[in-house]
């Protein structure tokens, strides 16, 4: 049986309080919950204060640049498909800066777990606007608000069908954990979309003003109703919907390479006459 101290307990650079320590140890509880142990598991990010959260877990990490996580853990699970790939994001990273390897990941539909750490703003460079921040949103580099209209990555997930869609909340534990062990589950794209205070930078959205509004979705929601997800993909404001938001069951981008059926990339020996003959063609 694996235990959560085979994943580490580490000092981090976050400020007291910040909404990543809460979703870090979500994510350690619901790896331990699916008995994976650390080196099954390959943890990808780019840059800011959440990409920093696979420095604070044992496990095979590739720490990229900023906004390029998904081209390397699409890589990375070509190459090995028995590795469960976990994406950790910040939402500027990952809307923002890696805005389009989030478009090509969803229609790619490739089996990782993406976890974005929405804080609505900028935190490691000091609080700027991010791509979710709230129109008006008042920060010292936009001091007279924010003009553009916010991305809404859930209603851009499931209007291009992603695999999997769901929302929680940094403060909500048990439900996080569930969310990461459902999306670790489901054969396809998964996006986790957690709500994080970021005690510094956002003093909006805090713990108090999301627990006020988070409701978890109920039974009578079905996720595979793509029409009805759509719908409520646009609820935010007094009300915001957590849960799991979209479902489907299109095939995951490595099923559909041939050479992958028969075994993984990964330890295979190149075969030096099939490659001379490449190179020799585009000689
Ligand atoms: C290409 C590029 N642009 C800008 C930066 C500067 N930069 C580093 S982190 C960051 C913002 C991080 O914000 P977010 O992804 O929301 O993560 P957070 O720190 O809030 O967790 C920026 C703009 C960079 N490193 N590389
Ligand atoms: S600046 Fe914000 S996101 Fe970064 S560590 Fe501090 S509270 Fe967390």
């Amino acid at each position: 049986m694996v235990n959560i101290e085979q994943y580490g307990d580490y000092k981090t650079s976050w400020c007291p309080g910040c909404g990543n320590f809460p979703i870090l140890k979500a994510l350690k509880e619901a790896l331990v919950g699916l008995d994976l142990e650390p080196h099954q598991v390959l943890f990808v990010s780019g840059i800011g204060q959440a990409a920093k959260a696979p420095h604070y877990i044992n496990g095979n990490v590739f720490n990229g640049l900023h906004g390029r996580s998904l081209p390397v853990a699409t890589g990375a699970k070509l190459a090995n498909p028995g590795l469960v790939v976990v994406v950790e994001s910040g939402d500027g990273c990952m809307y923002g800066e890696g805005g389009n390897h989030f478009l090509a990941a969803i229609r790619r539909n490739i089996d990782l777990t993406v976890l974005v750490h929405n804080n609505q703003v900028y935190g490691l460079t000091k609080g700027q606007a991010s791509p979710t921040s709230a129109q008006g949103f008042v920060t010292r580099a936009q001091p007279d608000g924010v003009f553009s209209s916010p991305f809404n990555p859930i209603a851009v997930a499931v209007a291009l069908q992603a695999g999997f869609v769901a929302r929680s909340f940094a403060g909500m534990g048990e439900h996080l954990v569930e969310m990461i062990q459902r999306g670790i589950r489901h054969r396809g794209l998964a996006l986790i979309d957690i709500l994080q205070p970021c005690v510094s930078f956002n003093h909006v959205n805090t713990y108090d003003w999301y627990r006020k509004r988070c409701k978890p979705i109920g039974p009578e929601h079905d996720p595979r109703d793509w029409e009805k997800a759509m719908a409520l993909s646009l609820k935010w404001g007094e009300e915001i919907p957590v849960g799991v938001i979209y479902q489907n069951d299109r095939p995951a981008f490595e099923e559909h390479f041939a050479v992958l059926k028969e075994a993984p990339l990964l330890g295979r020996k190149v075969d030096k006459r099939a490659l001379e003959h490449i190179l020799e063609h585009y000689a």
